[in-house]
């Protein structure tokens, strides 16, 4: 399978683009791999994906080799550990505001010594512990390979974003325009919230962070690969289908 942190910067000049995923289905994962998107975001934080759901599609997508990321829907440890053992090539933390929950949630995510997440080299993350690959190691995969990555949207978090990315073991950062705008009582496309995101895209590539944000659109897209973005999500399963489904509807009724 190949990792998540392995397509980042390769080939030069492709940023990596994946979409966020809400359908519970193993088709829209096929569907997303022919389309040529580079990796997926299942999103457990807004979409009705069980931890059973998660188990299947994350096997899927390493099938066929798209590196699978998670967006859980806490900051607890339960089903993380559990997503992570499915073998999630990386874990997204939503609504990180400081650096005490962006330590706990990466110690959390991290085995020892960084961290406190526990051993399951049985599962499939550890290959059922019967692989005969041997790139396949569970403790390895777990504190090189799976990506850690605290999602800054808050206003109150891009004031401490300078503390929260300078924590130990953060991987990259999300910086999500949707929320931080609500913060902000204004719309994702005001001055203020775009300077809010250049600011913390600033303090991640100074801190050596890759950073990632929602790119709105193809044009928006290249704009901010053009930027220096290190992956971009773009687009959703839902959005996709709805969009295409009542432009087709709109066609035909004139
Ligand atoms: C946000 O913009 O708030 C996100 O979570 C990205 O979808
Ligand atoms: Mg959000």
């Amino acid at each position: 399978m190949t990792w998540f942190k392995e397509i980042l910067g390769r080939p030069a000049g492709h940023i990596p683009i994946g979409p966020f995923l809400k359908i519970p289905s193993i088709e829209v994962v096929e569907i997303i791999k022919m389309a040529g998107f580079d990796f997926v975001v299942f999103d457990a934080e807004h979409a009705m994906l069980s931890v059973s759901d998660l188990n299947v599609l994350v096997a899927m997508a390493r099938a066929l080799d798209l590196p699978p990321l998670v967006r859980v829907p806490n900051h607890d440890y339960g089903d993380m550990q559990r997503i992570l053992d499915a073998g999630a090539a990386g874990i997204l933390w939503p609504h990180v505001s400081n650096a005490e929950e962006c330590r706990a949630v990466v110690r959390q995510a991290s085995h020892p010594p960084l961290g406190t997440r526990g051993s399951g080299g049985g599962m499939r993350a550890g290959g059922w512990g019967i692989s005969r690959d041997p790139d396949v190691n569970y403790l390895r995969d777990g504190r090189e390979r799976v990506m850690k990555i605290p999602m800054i949207e808050e206003i109150g978090a891009v004031e401490n974003a300078e503390t929260i990315l300078s924590v130990e073991g953060v991987d990259a950062v999300f910086i999500g325009p949707g929320d931080l705008s609500l913060t902000m009582g204004k719309k994702p496309t005001d001055p203020d919230v775009v300077a809010a995101v250049d600011r913390t895209f600033t303090i991640a590539k100074e801190k050596g962070v890759r950073v990632a944000t929602l790119a709105r659109g193809a044009a928006d897209a290249r704009a901010k690969a053009e930027q220096g973005y290190d992956f971009l999500m773009v687009g959703n399963d839902t959005g996709l289908l709805a969009r295409a489904a009542r432009a087709l509807v709109d066609e035909i009724r004139g």
